[in-house]
């Protein structure tokens, strides 16, 4: 696929060039490429502070950054997560043979519904994971209840999260720690790259050993680890990008306000909503498509984009649960998910952010429009 001519979505967002460059040859006059440089301190501080937090550790990417946030927490067993959520969360999990019990979702705000929580909890569960989907903010305080009052770790995947807000508190501030991930399709992006956030020093110091194959000090092993560093080109790509934070912002926002009105009447067509109140990165531009009130189906219109070259994409279809090795190992899951598997099946993701102009934003409402509204063609009405 030659890429340059599609528009995808996850085309990275980038601050500016010359900064960046200009980073890279400080990072090559200093010889100092990885294991905590300077490049990846700043961007650490400049993260913590933007968020309020007290840690923030940088790693190479959020499904590692996951893993040993799981093992500093000491999470076995099981561990309840939401199934409609992109597969790195559930294989953080299994790969460290803990059990992912995949949870419900709330049809609204497409996070974990916490009232579907307390049934899967078993003597084995030792956690729970939110995803912040789409940077909407889970229902915190009722995960919080539930894990004090059951005794349960709660951290959030907050891939999706950075920029946002919850109940007016930064999203990376909530649970025991919050991972995001900076991977190059993300709102803001390291190339490849994972913070967690924290204000525990105990627990940020374990992480900060595990990231470093659990030295600390020169010969001086304390800590089963792992290699989970992030580089300094990352870093320096990170902080160029959070340079642009508000820039970002500002494009993300008109690409959604233009495919919201340009998709206003569209019948069985909606746009997810983002709350005013809160703070939002818009990165993700999510349609739904009613099945019952559309025309056609939501594979039809994928096609259909798709064949223009535009590449929307049926995040998180068909739901973790229905892919190995969690279909073969919970073959059964999916009788309490129908949540996930209704709303899996209606969702698409629309290409946005910063190489994405208004014109094409038209462009793509009208051959949705035109797709959604046109008479389904069959073998007999050809
Ligand atoms: N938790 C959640 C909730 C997540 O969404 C993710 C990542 C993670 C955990 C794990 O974070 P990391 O370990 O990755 O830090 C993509 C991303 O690779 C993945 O990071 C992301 N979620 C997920 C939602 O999207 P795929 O399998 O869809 O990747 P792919 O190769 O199809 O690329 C996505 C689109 O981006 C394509 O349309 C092409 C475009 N693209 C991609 C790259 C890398 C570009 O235009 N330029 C690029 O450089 O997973």
């Amino acid at each position: 696929m030659d890429t340059t001519k599609h528009l995808h979505v996850g085309r990275p967002n980038l601050g500016n060039r010359e900064r960046f460059l200009e980073r890279v040859n400080e990072i090559l006059d200093r010889r100092w490429l990885t294991n905590h440089g300077p490049v990846v301190q700043e961007f650490e501080s400049k993260v913590a502070d933007f968020l309020g937090v007290k840690h923030a550790i940088a790693m190479c990417n959020a499904t590692a950054a996951i893993e040993i946030a799981c093992r500093a927490l000491g999470l076995k067993g099981e561990v309840i997560v939401p199934s409609y959520t992109f597969v790195a969360t559930p294989h953080a999990l299994q790969w460290q043979e803990i059990t992912p019990v995949f949870c419900d979702m709330d049809p609204v705000t497409h996070n974990i519904d916490p009232t579907k929580i307390e049934r899967l909890i078993t003597p084995r569960t030792t956690g729970i994971i939110g995803v912040h989907v789409w940077g909407r903010g889970c229902k915190t305080e009722a995960i919080e209840e539930i894990s004090t009052r059951r005794n349960l770790k709660v951290m959030y995947d907050a891939s999706h999260g950075f920029g946002c807000s919850k109940g007016g508190r930064m999203i990376g501030t909530f649970g025991e720690c919050e991972v995001f991930s900076f991977h190059a399709t993300k709102f803001i992006n390291c190339l490849e790259g994972g913070v967690v956030t924290l204000n525990n020093d105990d627990l940020a110091y374990r992480m900060r050993m595990m990231t470093n194959f659990g030295f600390t000090g020169y010969d001086q092993v304390e800590y089963l680890g792992i290699n989970g560093k992030m580089n300094e080109i990352s870093a320096a790509m990170g902080l160029t990008n959070l340079e642009a934070v508000n820039d970002i912002i500002a494009v993300n926002r008109q690409n959604y306000e233009a495919y919201r009105s340009g998709l206003t009447d569209v019948p069985g067509i909606s746009v997810i909503k983002y709350d005013p109140a809160e703070r939002n990165n818009y990165q993700y531009v999510v349609i739904e498509v009613d099945p019952e009130r559309c025309r056609r189906s939501r594979d039809d219109i994928v096609k259909t984009l798709h064949a223009e070259n535009i590449i929307a994409r049926k995040y998180f279809w068909p739901g973790c649960h229905n892919m190995e090795p969690y279909r073969s190992l919970q073959p059964n899951a999916g009788l309490l998910l129908s949540e996930t598997e209704r709303i899996a099946a209606r969702v698409i993701v629309l290409p946005t952010g910063q190489a994405v102009a208004k014109e094409a934003v038209s462009r793509i409402c009208e051959i949705i429009r035109k797709a959604a509204m046109a008479e389904h063609r069959t073998a007999n009405n050809k």
